[in-house]
Parts: C-alpha cells; structure tokens; sequence
C-alpha cells in the first residue's frame, strides 16, 4: 500500500513536471526609463488631453509601443526619487512598508522574496538579466536577489555622470554636452539584444529589466541629434534642445530592441512594458530662468501636471506606463491607476504563478497586485491588501498622498493639513474640495492613516523637519552664490576672449 502511494506521488510529480515544461511562457521586456515626466513622448497619456504628448520631440519607437499595445492612463512610480522607486519594484511594496521613502534606508531586500526570485519560483526556467542603472544604497546586489547577469550595482557616474564636487552646479551652468553613446544608451541596446538572442537561442523564457541612464541628468546627445535640435527650434516646453536630442537617441536605442525582438520571430510571446521610475525634472536644473511651476504652467515640461521629481503631486509620480504583447488589443486603454509596485505580482502571474499563494505564508505582506486582467480587458479591480495607491514621504517634501478611483488625497505633515483633488477633473491639482467633500476626505484619510500605522510606516518629525531644512537652506545658499561666481567668471573670461 505504501509502496503504491509512493508509485502513484511518484508519476504525479512526474506528469506535473512534464506539463509544467510542456507549457510556453511569455518573455517580459521591462525598459525603465530615468526621471522621465508624464508627458514627455510624443504618444499621448490620456486620450482627452492633448498636451499629455509632447509632439516637438521625436519618440517614433515609444510612440510605436504605444500604439501596439496599451496605455495606462494613471500609471504611477512608488516613488519621486530614484532608489526608493527602484526598492519598490523589486520587492512590491510601497515606500511606506519598506521603511525606504528617502535614497539611505535600512531595508534589506536580500530578506524578502524579489523579482527575479518571485519569477523563478513561478516557473524555475526564467533567466533573469538586470542591465543599466540598478541604484545607489539598494543595500543588494542585483545577483544576491537573484538576478542570472547584470552590470553590478550601478548608479548615475556609470550612467556618464560627471561625479565631481561641482556636480550639481557644472549641470546647471552646462545643462549639456555631445558624446557618442549618451547615457550609455547604445551600449545597453547592444547588451539587451545579446541577452535576447542567446535566450531565444536557449528557447528558455527570460525577464529583462532594461534600466536605461537617460533621462537623467547631465545632459547629453550624439552630436547629430543635438544639431538637428539645435536646428529645429526652441522647444514648446522649459527644456533645452539637447533634452530633446537626448530623447530621441534613447528613443533609438528602443527601436533596435523592439526590431531584434521581431527579427527574432518572438513578438506573439513576449510582453514589452515600458515606464519610468518618477516624472520630471523642474527646468532650473536645465539651467534656465527660476519661475514657479509648482501649479501647472504650459511651458512647464511636466504640464498638465502640477510640479516635478520630488513632489507627490502628479508632476512627480505619474509616469509614462504602458505595455505590447500577447492578448492585448492595439491602441487600448486602461484607466484603472496602477503603480510600479503591482508589476512584481503581474509578472508572477503571466510566468504561471498565483502572486497572492506565493506571498501568503511570508512575515511581509505586498502592496502590489496583478494587473493582469487590465492589460488583456482594461478593465476590472486590482487586488491589493488597501483598494487604490499609497505614497510617502514623510521627510525633505513631507507629504503623503492616497489615490482611490478618481480621487487623491494629498496629507501635508508640517502644515498638518490634507488636500482632495477629482483627478478626472482637475489633473492640475488646483481644485481642492476638503470643504465641499468632508466625508469623502475623512474615510480616505482614515484609511491612509490606518495603513501608515499598519506598516509602522517612517514618522514625520518638527525635530527632523527642521534639521533638514536648516541644512537644505545652508546648501541652497551655498550653491546659489557658486552659481554667481562661476557666471561672473565666465562672463570674464568672455570680455577677455580675442574673438571679441
Ligand atoms: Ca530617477
């Protein structure tokens, strides 16, 4: 009797393990672009508002996925900031639970189930790659959370950023500069098609996260790019041409991929996602004149949303989100919000798994759910342990904000006040019916705090308020007056100049 049960376990797992390598799973593509606004493509982000596309720039390859695929209309980064994002992706979770709102946090992936270890426990066969800007104090390295190959933990200087003391002020004095492979960007393409390839060569499915260097900071084009832009005019927007020509060569480097990827013949079986991993930069760090974009201004670069990287307004969240393959109609639309936190459990499920089961047992609940349904249909509901979006950031923009349906709450913790905004109305932000909607404001806001207490979530503090901006101001100045000098210097060596 014994020995037929083992018999009988024996050719179950048998016939398991024979299906389970019968079934073909899809390849995900994941490019991430860095600190790219809402909308700066030329494909439009919401199909009633027109400047959601800026149609100066040259993005044919974006505008191309677009079109082939879906757009998420409310797609959102965890974060305003680069690794808090970046952490939040990896592991699911929003800012809050992982302790991680700033760059320096003490959480530690290498305790939690990752991306690439979620997939693989979906289905062993995916091969995992990482290339391009991992993130600076992930506290990991992309091979001790699993990943197959990557570049190492890499940040802005490998992404050509100058790194030296002047850093901040070489960016706003010299916004830009001509080099042959800006951001690194060919060099990445080169190494994304290699992986491709050999994957497909390997018939073994793979996840790739191409995490592109562009569009942060420095500046920099080839230096047709930046002629053509120079040639073409100023810009509709508060960015410098080389912004633009910076675009277009990333651009580039996305058209080879998506052309290997159809060369390959695996187009019907790969899912390609593309976002980025908080919105735009403010225009004085382009080097050009201070005024206030901090409410929707049209020359703004992040316009019609209010503010920039940074902030919790939309300017500094809402990104561009959409995604091409298999089942998913062409020119669809999804208006449901989503985060980049929910792309760990969809990933899971399109490899075979069930998210929820694979999570279930573990001391540490995700935020995320698969959004799955929503890119097959473009409709339907999001299963996460809170309904709707979580953001915070307790220290240096002091604020949280929760988004449900069409509302958003917006929690200011120094002025202990919290705003409402219909974002189906108002996607500015400058609306705010706290008064007029009392019970609306009140359940949204018991739930954000609920949550933030749930998660023993960072606390906003007088004490730590005051200590950073006391050194936020002292830093300011400081900067300000070697801003001064350097134009004065410049202006001074100009008047000297034999050409004059
Ligand atoms: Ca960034």
């Amino acid at each position: 009797m014994k020995r037929s049960t083992c018999l009988f376990a024996f050719l179950f797992c048998l016939t398991f393990a024979v299906a389970v390598q019968a079934v073909e799973r899809p390849n995900i593509i994941f490019i991430f672009a860095d600190d790219l606004g809402w909308p700066q493509t030329t494909a439009r982000m919401h199909p009633d508002q027109p400047d959601s596309c800026i149609p100066y720039l040259e993005t044919p390859a974006l505008h191309r996925l677009a079109l082939e695929g879906r757009r998420f209309s409310s797609g959102y980064a965890p974060a305003p900031i680069c690794t808090p994002t970046r952490r939040s992706i990896l592991v699911g979770m929003t800012t809050a639970r992982t302790r991680g709102a700033e760059f320096k946090s003490d959480f530690d992936p290498k305790n939690h189930l990752c991306l690439p270890q979620a997939l693989k426990k979906a289905d062993p066969r995916y091969y995992c790659a990482h290339f391009g800007k991992w993130g600076s104090q992930m506290n990991a390295t992309p091979e001790e959370v699993g990943y197959d190959e990557s570049d190492g933990p890499t940040c802005n200087p490998e992404g050509n950023i100058d790194s030296g003391a002047n850093d901040m002020i070489d960016i706003v004095i010299t916004p830009g500069c001509t080099i042959e492979d800006p951001k690194r960007t060919f060099l990445l393409t080169k190494q994304s098609i290699d992986f491709i390839e050999r994957q497909t060569e390997a018939k073994r499915p793979f996840y790739l996260q191409l995490s592109l260097y562009a569009q942060h900071h420095q500046l920099q084009a080839t230096e047709a790019s930046a002629k053509k832009y120079e040639a073409k005019g100023e810009p509709p927007r508060d960015f410098p041409t080389i912004f633009a020509a910076m675009m277009e060569d990333m651009d580039r480097g996305i058209g080879m991929i998506l052309d290997a990827v159809d060369r390959l013949g695996i187009a019907d079986k790969t899912y390609i996602f593309f976002s980025a991993d908080n919105g735009g930069e403010p225009h004085q760090l382009f080097g050009l004149p201070v005024n206030s974009h901090d409410v929707p201004n049209p020359r703004s670069p992040n316009y019609p949303l209010r503010a920039y990287k940074q902030t919790l307004f939309e300017g500094g969240i809402r990104v561009p989100f959409f995604v091409r393959g298999p089942g998913i109609a062409a020119d669809s639309w999804c208006h449901v919000p989503v985060a980049q936190y929910d792309l760990l459990p969809t990933f899971v499920e399109l490899a075979g798994g069930d998210p929820r089961a694979m999570f279930a047992d573990r001391d540490v609940e995700i935020d995320g759910g698969s959004i799955k349904t929503l890119m097959l249909t473009g409709e339907g509901e999001v299963k996460r342990p809170v309904p709707g979006l979580i953001f915070h950031r307790p220290e240096n923009v002091v604020s949280s904000a929760y988004r449900s349906g069409d509302y958003k709450i917006f929690h200011h913790w120094r002025q202990d006040r919290t705003y409402l905004y219909d974002l189906s109305k108002n996607i500015g932000e400058t609306n705010d019916l706290s008064t007029e909607m009392p019970e609306k404001l009140a359940q949204m806001k018991e739930t954000l705090m609920n949550y933030l207490t749930q998660v023993d979530a960072e606390k906003f503090t007088k004490e730590r308020d005051e200590q950073i901006r006391a050194q936020q101001q002292k830093q300011g100045q400081n900067m300000r007056l070697r801003i001064e000098e350097r134009r004065k210097q410049q202006a001074e060596a100009q008047k000297e100049s034999p050409m004059n």
